[in-house]
Protein backbone atom coordinates (compact mmCIF):
# COMPACT_ATOMS: atom_id res chain seq x y z
CA UNK A 1 0.00 0.00 0.00
CA UNK A 2 1.39 3.29 -0.80
CA UNK A 3 1.65 5.49 2.04
CA UNK A 4 -0.93 9.50 0.76
CA UNK A 5 1.10 11.88 -0.45
CA UNK A 6 2.33 14.42 2.72
CA UNK A 7 2.63 17.93 2.20
CA UNK A 8 4.23 19.08 -0.24
CA UNK A 9 4.99 22.59 -0.19
CA UNK A 10 7.36 24.89 2.21
CA UNK A 11 6.53 28.14 2.43
CA UNK A 12 7.49 31.00 -1.01
CA UNK A 13 9.68 33.55 -0.25
CA UNK A 14 8.21 36.82 -1.89
CA UNK A 15 9.24 37.15 -5.66
CA UNK A 16 9.56 33.85 -5.90
CA UNK A 17 6.23 32.43 -6.64
CA UNK A 18 6.90 30.75 -9.59
CA UNK A 19 8.53 27.97 -8.00
CA UNK A 20 4.64 26.74 -7.09
CA UNK A 21 4.15 26.49 -11.16
CA UNK A 22 5.27 22.99 -11.23
CA UNK A 23 2.45 22.11 -9.12
CA UNK A 24 -0.06 23.37 -11.47
CA UNK A 25 -0.18 21.13 -14.16
CA UNK A 26 -3.63 22.95 -15.82
CA UNK A 27 -1.49 25.94 -16.29
CA UNK A 28 1.22 24.52 -18.35
CA UNK A 29 -0.57 24.73 -22.02
CA UNK A 30 -1.09 26.62 -24.76
CA UNK A 31 -4.54 27.94 -25.36
CA UNK A 32 -5.43 29.27 -28.92
CA UNK A 33 -1.46 29.11 -29.65
CA UNK A 34 -0.69 30.87 -27.00
CA UNK A 35 0.67 29.97 -23.64
CA UNK A 36 -2.37 30.13 -20.75
CA UNK A 37 -2.96 32.68 -18.87
CA UNK A 38 -5.70 31.57 -16.32
CA UNK A 39 -7.48 34.47 -14.66
CA UNK A 40 -10.22 33.13 -13.16
CA UNK A 41 -9.69 31.74 -10.06
CA UNK A 42 -12.52 33.09 -8.10
CA UNK A 43 -14.38 31.12 -10.39
CA UNK A 44 -12.77 28.33 -9.93
CA UNK A 45 -8.79 27.77 -8.71
CA UNK A 46 -6.44 25.28 -10.35
CA UNK A 47 -5.52 21.94 -8.28
CA UNK A 48 -2.31 21.32 -7.14
CA UNK A 49 -0.60 17.87 -7.95
CA UNK A 50 -0.87 16.61 -4.01
CA UNK A 51 -4.64 17.29 -4.09
CA UNK A 52 -4.64 15.05 -7.49
CA UNK A 53 -2.28 12.79 -5.85
CA UNK A 54 -4.72 12.56 -2.72
CA UNK A 55 -7.68 11.78 -5.15
CA UNK A 56 -5.94 9.39 -6.91
CA UNK A 57 -4.57 7.18 -3.91
CA UNK A 58 -8.46 7.19 -2.30
CA UNK A 59 -9.45 5.93 -5.31
CA UNK A 60 -6.80 3.16 -5.32
CA UNK A 61 -6.14 2.51 -2.16
CA UNK A 62 -8.79 2.87 0.28
CA UNK A 63 -12.31 3.50 -1.96
CA UNK A 64 -15.56 2.19 0.54
CA UNK A 65 -18.28 3.76 1.61
CA UNK A 66 -18.07 5.59 5.38
CA UNK A 67 -20.06 5.20 8.96
CA UNK A 68 -21.23 2.12 7.90
CA UNK A 69 -18.77 -1.16 7.36
CA UNK A 70 -16.99 -2.43 10.18
CA UNK A 71 -14.07 -3.99 7.04
CA UNK A 72 -11.16 -2.27 6.75
CA UNK A 73 -11.55 -0.19 3.73
CA UNK A 74 -14.66 1.36 5.50
CA UNK A 75 -12.38 2.13 8.38
CA UNK A 76 -9.74 3.83 6.01
CA UNK A 77 -12.71 5.69 4.26
CA UNK A 78 -13.82 7.02 7.22
CA UNK A 79 -10.51 7.49 8.84
CA UNK A 80 -10.09 9.98 5.99
CA UNK A 81 -13.63 11.19 6.20
CA UNK A 82 -13.38 12.64 9.62
CA UNK A 83 -9.63 13.44 9.47
CA UNK A 84 -10.44 15.45 6.63
CA UNK A 85 -13.57 17.50 9.45
CA UNK A 86 -10.61 17.79 12.09
CA UNK A 87 -8.18 19.37 9.31
CA UNK A 88 -11.16 21.50 8.70
CA UNK A 89 -11.64 22.48 11.80
CA UNK A 90 -8.37 23.25 12.49
CA UNK A 91 -8.26 25.63 9.55
CA UNK A 92 -11.01 27.38 10.32
CA UNK A 93 -10.36 27.61 13.97
CA UNK A 94 -13.40 25.89 15.11
CA UNK A 95 -13.83 24.93 18.65
CA UNK A 96 -14.52 21.02 17.53
CA UNK A 97 -15.02 19.28 14.64
CA UNK A 98 -18.67 18.54 15.42
CA UNK A 99 -18.97 22.20 14.20
CA UNK A 100 -17.78 21.76 10.69
CA UNK A 101 -20.72 20.20 8.30
CA UNK A 102 -19.49 18.73 4.98
CA UNK A 103 -21.99 19.78 2.17
CA UNK A 104 -21.52 20.69 -1.33
CA UNK A 105 -20.29 24.50 -1.27
CA UNK A 106 -20.79 27.81 -0.21
CA UNK A 107 -24.04 27.93 -1.89
CA UNK A 108 -25.73 24.29 -0.47
CA UNK A 109 -24.46 25.76 3.20
CA UNK A 110 -25.69 28.90 3.10
CA UNK A 111 -29.37 27.01 1.49
CA UNK A 112 -28.66 24.89 4.83
CA UNK A 113 -28.69 27.34 7.44
CA UNK A 114 -31.68 28.96 5.45
CA UNK A 115 -33.76 26.11 4.89
CA UNK A 116 -32.94 25.55 9.11
CA UNK A 117 -31.97 27.78 11.29
CA UNK A 118 -34.18 30.33 9.15
CA UNK A 119 -36.80 28.28 8.63
CA UNK A 120 -37.18 27.55 12.55
CA UNK A 121 -36.19 30.75 13.61
CA UNK A 122 -37.68 33.58 11.38
CA UNK A 123 -41.62 35.02 12.02
CA UNK A 124 -43.39 37.63 10.02
CA UNK A 125 -41.99 40.87 11.59
CA UNK A 126 -38.55 39.65 11.19
CA UNK A 127 -35.38 40.88 9.20
CA UNK A 128 -33.07 39.70 7.39
CA UNK A 129 -29.57 42.01 6.92
CA UNK A 130 -27.42 41.22 4.05
CA UNK A 131 -25.43 43.91 2.04
CA UNK A 132 -25.94 45.14 -1.53
CA UNK A 133 -22.96 42.95 -2.53
CA UNK A 134 -24.14 39.84 -2.17
CA UNK A 135 -23.38 36.93 -4.86
CA UNK A 136 -26.95 35.15 -5.49
CA UNK A 137 -25.65 32.46 -3.42
CA UNK A 138 -26.01 34.70 -0.46
CA UNK A 139 -29.58 36.73 -1.32
CA UNK A 140 -31.20 34.39 -3.43
CA UNK A 141 -31.70 31.52 -0.19
CA UNK A 142 -32.55 34.18 1.76
CA UNK A 143 -35.30 35.19 -0.33
CA UNK A 144 -36.60 32.52 -0.26
CA UNK A 145 -36.88 31.58 3.21
CA UNK A 146 -38.38 35.08 3.50
CA UNK A 147 -41.51 34.09 1.47
CA UNK A 148 -42.13 31.02 3.12
CA UNK A 149 -41.63 32.86 6.68
CA UNK A 150 -43.17 36.41 6.20
CA UNK A 151 -39.68 38.13 7.50
CA UNK A 152 -38.45 40.72 5.26
CA UNK A 153 -34.69 41.57 3.57
CA UNK A 154 -33.11 44.85 4.16
CA UNK A 155 -29.67 45.93 2.80
CA UNK A 156 -26.56 48.02 3.81
CA UNK A 157 -25.69 50.18 0.93
CA UNK A 158 -22.51 50.14 -1.50
CA UNK A 159 -21.28 53.65 -2.19
CA UNK A 160 -21.19 53.29 -5.96
CA UNK A 161 -17.54 52.68 -8.52
CA UNK A 162 -15.34 52.58 -5.24
CA UNK A 163 -17.10 49.20 -3.93
CA UNK A 164 -17.00 49.89 -0.35
CA UNK A 165 -20.16 48.91 2.16
CA UNK A 166 -21.70 52.65 3.28
CA UNK A 167 -21.64 51.82 6.79
CA UNK A 168 -22.91 55.54 8.07
CA UNK A 169 -26.01 54.05 8.73
CA UNK A 170 -25.17 50.22 10.15
CA UNK A 171 -26.70 51.05 13.71
CA UNK A 172 -30.38 52.03 12.44
CA UNK A 173 -30.05 48.85 9.94
CA UNK A 174 -29.20 46.81 12.94
CA UNK A 175 -32.83 47.63 14.49
CA UNK A 176 -34.64 45.40 16.98
CA UNK A 177 -36.43 43.42 13.90
CA UNK A 178 -33.21 42.60 12.58
CA UNK A 179 -32.62 38.31 13.82
CA UNK A 180 -29.69 37.63 11.56
CA UNK A 181 -27.02 39.59 9.56
CA UNK A 182 -24.88 37.50 6.62
CA UNK A 183 -22.30 39.48 4.80
CA UNK A 184 -19.83 38.38 2.21
CA UNK A 185 -16.28 38.57 3.46
CA UNK A 186 -14.59 39.29 0.39
CA UNK A 187 -16.59 40.53 -3.09
CA UNK A 188 -16.13 38.31 -6.29
CA UNK A 189 -17.05 41.32 -8.37
CA UNK A 190 -15.22 44.20 -6.31
CA UNK A 191 -12.79 43.13 -4.73
CA UNK A 192 -14.06 44.44 -1.70
CA UNK A 193 -12.34 43.15 1.39
CA UNK A 194 -15.20 44.00 4.31
CA UNK A 195 -14.45 44.81 7.87
CA UNK A 196 -16.73 42.04 9.24
CA UNK A 197 -15.29 41.46 12.48
CA UNK A 198 -16.10 44.45 14.12
CA UNK A 199 -19.57 44.69 12.13
CA UNK A 200 -20.72 40.63 13.32
CA UNK A 201 -19.07 42.45 17.33
CA UNK A 202 -21.84 45.08 16.82
CA UNK A 203 -24.47 42.88 15.25
CA UNK A 204 -23.83 40.22 18.19
CA UNK A 205 -23.65 42.67 20.81
CA UNK A 206 -27.54 42.62 19.60
CA UNK A 207 -28.16 38.95 19.88
CA UNK A 208 -28.43 39.12 15.94
CA UNK A 209 -27.00 35.65 14.71
CA UNK A 210 -24.35 36.11 12.05
CA UNK A 211 -23.47 34.37 9.05
CA UNK A 212 -19.85 34.98 6.69
CA UNK A 213 -19.74 34.17 2.82
CA UNK A 214 -15.70 32.96 2.72
CA UNK A 215 -16.02 31.49 -0.34
CA UNK A 216 -13.40 34.39 -1.73
CA UNK A 217 -11.60 34.42 1.18
CA UNK A 218 -11.45 30.96 3.07
CA UNK A 219 -8.42 29.89 0.28
CA UNK A 220 -6.79 33.39 0.16
CA UNK A 221 -6.22 34.90 3.84
CA UNK A 222 -6.31 33.16 7.46
CA UNK A 223 -9.53 32.86 8.91
CA UNK A 224 -10.04 32.06 12.72
CA UNK A 225 -14.35 31.77 13.34
CA UNK A 226 -13.52 33.44 16.38
CA UNK A 227 -11.90 36.10 16.14
CA UNK A 228 -14.07 36.50 13.50
CA UNK A 229 -17.12 36.36 16.28
CA UNK A 230 -19.34 34.73 13.02
CA UNK A 231 -22.12 31.95 14.08
CA UNK A 232 -22.31 30.19 10.51
CA UNK A 233 -19.08 30.57 7.77
CA UNK A 234 -19.48 29.24 4.22
CA UNK A 235 -16.77 27.85 1.78
CA UNK A 236 -16.27 26.05 -1.43
CA UNK A 237 -13.49 23.45 -1.84
CA UNK A 238 -13.12 23.93 -5.23
CA UNK A 239 -11.94 28.17 -4.65
CA UNK A 240 -9.21 26.87 -2.27
CA UNK A 241 -7.31 24.54 -4.54
CA UNK A 242 -9.80 21.37 -3.54
CA UNK A 243 -11.93 19.66 -5.69
CA UNK A 244 -15.19 20.82 -6.91
CA UNK A 245 -18.39 19.75 -5.56
CA UNK A 246 -17.30 19.84 -1.75
CA UNK A 247 -18.07 22.38 1.06
CA UNK A 248 -17.50 23.65 4.55
CA UNK A 249 -20.42 25.08 6.95
CA UNK A 250 -19.27 25.66 9.69
CA UNK A 251 -21.45 26.43 12.77
CA UNK A 252 -21.36 27.64 16.30
CA UNK A 253 -22.23 24.11 18.05
CA UNK A 254 -25.61 25.39 20.37
CA UNK A 255 -26.85 27.02 16.58
CA UNK A 256 -26.44 23.21 14.56
CA UNK A 257 -27.86 21.36 18.43
CA UNK A 258 -30.62 23.32 18.18
CA UNK A 259 -31.53 23.45 14.22
CA UNK A 260 -33.85 20.75 12.81
CA UNK A 261 -32.25 18.91 9.69
CA UNK A 262 -33.00 19.60 6.60
CA UNK A 263 -32.38 16.20 4.24
CA UNK A 264 -33.89 13.23 5.62
CA UNK A 265 -31.80 10.08 4.73
CA UNK A 266 -29.30 7.40 6.23
CA UNK A 267 -26.23 8.47 8.39
CA UNK A 268 -28.66 11.90 9.71
CA UNK A 269 -30.88 9.35 11.90
CA UNK A 270 -30.57 7.86 15.34
CA UNK A 271 -33.18 6.03 15.04
CA UNK A 272 -35.95 5.04 12.25
CA UNK A 273 -40.29 4.03 13.02
CA UNK A 274 -42.63 4.15 10.32
CA UNK A 275 -43.89 7.21 11.45
CA UNK A 276 -41.11 8.67 13.10
CA UNK A 277 -37.37 8.97 13.75
CA UNK A 278 -34.91 10.56 16.01
CA UNK A 279 -32.15 12.30 14.94
CA UNK A 280 -28.04 12.04 15.24
CA UNK A 281 -26.25 14.42 16.58
CA UNK A 282 -24.48 17.74 14.72
CA UNK A 283 -23.00 17.06 12.06
CA UNK A 284 -24.43 13.83 10.98
CA UNK A 285 -27.60 14.98 11.42
CA UNK A 286 -26.85 18.01 8.55
CA UNK A 287 -25.11 15.39 6.23
CA UNK A 288 -28.02 12.66 4.86
CA UNK A 289 -26.71 10.33 2.46
CA UNK A 290 -23.14 9.37 1.50
CA UNK A 291 -21.09 11.97 1.41
CA UNK A 292 -18.55 13.49 -1.03
CA UNK A 293 -15.77 11.14 0.70
CA UNK A 294 -12.90 11.62 -1.96
CA UNK A 295 -13.64 15.46 -1.86
CA UNK A 296 -13.01 15.10 1.91
CA UNK A 297 -9.58 13.81 0.86
CA UNK A 298 -8.77 16.31 -1.87
CA UNK A 299 -9.65 18.99 0.35
CA UNK A 300 -7.61 17.90 3.21
CA UNK A 301 -4.56 17.95 0.79
CA UNK A 302 -5.52 21.38 -0.42
CA UNK A 303 -5.96 22.49 3.08
CA UNK A 304 -2.06 21.06 3.78
CA UNK A 305 -1.01 22.67 0.59
CA UNK A 306 -2.31 26.06 1.44
CA UNK A 307 -1.05 26.22 4.80
CA UNK A 308 2.17 24.64 3.49
CA UNK A 309 2.71 28.28 1.50
CA UNK A 310 0.82 30.25 4.42
CA UNK A 311 -2.39 32.08 4.18
CA UNK A 312 -0.97 35.22 5.16
CA UNK A 313 1.57 35.24 2.21
CA UNK A 314 -1.14 34.03 -0.28
CA UNK A 315 -3.25 37.24 0.71
CA UNK A 316 -0.07 39.56 0.74
CA UNK A 317 0.91 37.86 -3.09
CA UNK A 318 -3.29 38.63 -4.03
CA UNK A 319 -3.39 41.75 -3.06
CA UNK A 320 -0.09 43.16 -4.75
CA UNK A 321 -0.50 41.68 -8.19
CA UNK A 322 -4.64 43.09 -8.02
CA UNK A 323 -2.61 46.21 -6.55
CA UNK A 324 -0.39 46.23 -9.42
CA UNK A 325 -3.31 45.07 -12.14
CA UNK A 326 -5.26 48.38 -10.92
CA UNK A 327 -2.39 50.64 -11.48
CA UNK A 328 -1.22 49.19 -14.88
CA UNK A 329 -4.85 49.02 -16.02
CA UNK A 330 -5.77 53.06 -14.83
CA UNK A 331 -2.92 53.57 -17.29
CA UNK A 332 -4.88 52.32 -20.19
CA UNK A 333 -7.49 55.06 -21.56
CA UNK A 334 -10.47 54.21 -21.71
CA UNK A 335 -11.11 51.74 -18.73
CA UNK A 336 -13.63 52.16 -16.10
CA UNK A 337 -12.21 50.03 -12.94
CA UNK A 338 -14.85 48.76 -9.86
CA UNK A 339 -13.83 48.71 -6.72
CA UNK A 340 -11.44 50.28 -3.81
CA UNK A 341 -8.52 51.69 -4.91
CA UNK A 342 -6.37 50.07 -2.00
CA UNK A 343 -6.67 47.21 0.33
CA UNK A 344 -8.79 45.26 -2.84
CA UNK A 345 -8.33 41.32 -2.90
CA UNK A 346 -6.92 39.68 -6.16
CA UNK A 347 -9.88 40.51 -8.00
CA UNK A 348 -10.23 43.60 -10.57
CA UNK A 349 -13.68 43.99 -12.81
CA UNK A 350 -13.56 46.41 -15.45
CA UNK A 351 -14.69 47.53 -18.62
CA UNK A 352 -12.96 48.82 -21.99
CA UNK A 353 -13.99 51.73 -23.34
CA UNK A 354 -17.88 50.75 -24.95
CA UNK A 355 -16.69 47.10 -25.65
CA UNK A 356 -19.20 44.26 -24.30
CA UNK A 357 -17.40 42.38 -21.66
CA UNK A 358 -18.46 39.24 -23.61
CA UNK A 359 -16.41 40.58 -26.71
CA UNK A 360 -14.03 41.24 -24.55
CA UNK A 361 -13.39 37.81 -22.69
CA UNK A 362 -14.21 36.04 -26.00
CA UNK A 363 -11.40 38.06 -27.70
CA UNK A 364 -9.31 37.51 -24.58
CA UNK A 365 -9.89 33.60 -25.01
CA UNK A 366 -7.74 34.15 -28.44
CA UNK A 367 -4.98 35.04 -26.94
CA UNK A 368 -5.08 32.19 -24.29
CA UNK A 369 -5.71 34.96 -21.69
CA UNK A 370 -8.94 33.33 -19.55
CA UNK A 371 -11.08 36.28 -18.30
CA UNK A 372 -14.54 36.17 -16.80
CA UNK A 373 -17.00 38.40 -18.87
CA UNK A 374 -20.91 38.96 -17.39
CA UNK A 375 -23.22 40.04 -14.10
CA UNK A 376 -20.84 37.39 -11.68
CA UNK A 377 -23.81 36.29 -9.94
CA UNK A 378 -24.17 39.91 -8.64
CA UNK A 379 -27.57 41.42 -10.60
CA UNK A 380 -28.76 43.78 -8.10
CA UNK A 381 -24.85 45.02 -7.70
CA UNK A 382 -24.63 45.67 -12.07
CA UNK A 383 -27.82 47.35 -11.56
CA UNK A 384 -26.60 49.50 -9.19
CA UNK A 385 -23.66 50.31 -11.02
CA UNK A 386 -25.26 50.88 -14.32
CA UNK A 387 -23.71 48.47 -16.12
CA UNK A 388 -25.10 45.22 -17.53
CA UNK A 389 -21.89 43.02 -17.02
CA UNK A 390 -18.13 43.30 -16.51
CA UNK A 391 -14.85 41.85 -17.12
CA UNK A 392 -13.23 40.29 -14.58
CA UNK A 393 -9.57 39.38 -13.67
CA UNK A 394 -9.23 37.21 -10.70
CA UNK A 395 -5.92 36.34 -9.18
CA UNK A 396 -4.26 33.38 -7.38
CA UNK A 397 -0.38 32.36 -5.84
CA UNK A 398 0.36 30.62 -8.90
CA UNK A 399 0.07 34.01 -11.34
CA UNK A 400 2.49 36.73 -12.34
CA UNK A 401 2.92 40.50 -13.05
CA UNK A 402 4.32 38.92 -16.30
CA UNK A 403 0.77 37.47 -16.66
CA UNK A 404 -0.72 40.85 -15.42
CA UNK A 405 1.37 42.72 -18.25
CA UNK A 406 0.14 39.98 -20.62
CA UNK A 407 -2.95 40.91 -19.95
CA UNK A 408 -2.16 44.72 -20.55
CA UNK A 409 -0.60 43.66 -24.24
CA UNK A 410 -3.52 41.65 -24.70
CA UNK A 411 -6.35 44.65 -24.06
CA UNK A 412 -4.45 46.91 -25.87
CA UNK A 413 -4.75 45.00 -28.86
CA UNK A 414 -8.44 44.22 -28.40
CA UNK A 415 -8.84 48.27 -28.23
CA UNK A 416 -7.39 48.35 -31.31
CA UNK A 417 -9.32 45.85 -32.79
CA UNK A 418 -12.67 47.29 -31.59
CA UNK A 419 -11.80 50.77 -32.47
CA UNK A 420 -10.45 50.13 -36.40
N1 LIG B 1 -20.37 33.52 -2.60
C1 LIG B 1 -19.43 34.20 -3.28
C2 LIG B 1 -18.89 35.48 -2.73
C3 LIG B 1 -18.96 33.68 -4.48
O1 LIG B 1 -18.01 34.36 -5.16
C4 LIG B 1 -19.49 32.46 -4.98
C5 LIG B 1 -19.10 31.91 -6.32
C6 LIG B 1 -20.44 31.78 -4.22
C7 LIG B 1 -20.87 32.36 -3.03
C8 LIG B 1 -21.00 30.46 -4.63
O2 LIG B 1 -20.03 29.48 -4.55
P1 LIG B 1 -20.34 27.99 -5.05
O3 LIG B 1 -19.02 27.30 -4.95
O4 LIG B 1 -21.36 27.43 -4.14
O5 LIG B 1 -20.82 28.11 -6.46
N2 LIG B 1 -18.55 32.83 -7.20
C9 LIG B 1 -18.29 32.63 -8.50
C10 LIG B 1 -17.71 33.60 -9.31
O6 LIG B 1 -17.35 34.70 -8.91
N3 LIG B 1 -17.60 33.11 -10.56
O7 LIG B 1 -18.11 31.87 -10.60
C11 LIG B 1 -18.55 31.55 -9.31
Amino acid sequence: MNAPVKNPRAPVEAGTWSAVRPDFPTLDQQVNGHPLVYFDSAATSQKPLPVLQALDHYYRCDNANVHRGIHELSNRATHAFEGARRRAAEFLRAGRPEEIVFTRGTTESINLVANTWGAANLKPGDRILLTEMEHHSNLVPWQLIAQRTGATLSFIPVTGDDGLLDLSRFDELLDNHVRLFACTHVSNTLGTVNPVAGLFARARRKGIVTLLDAAQSAGHLPLDVQELGCDFLACSGHKMCGPTGIGLLYGRQELLEAMPPWQGGGEMISSVDYHESRWNTPPHKFEAGTPDIAGAVGLHAAMDYLDGLGRDRIFAHDQELAAYAFERLKSLSGVRLFGPNAGRSGVVSFLLDDVHAHDLVTVADQYGVALRGGHHCNQPLMRKLGVASTARASFYFYNTRTEVDRLIEVLSEIRRFFSA
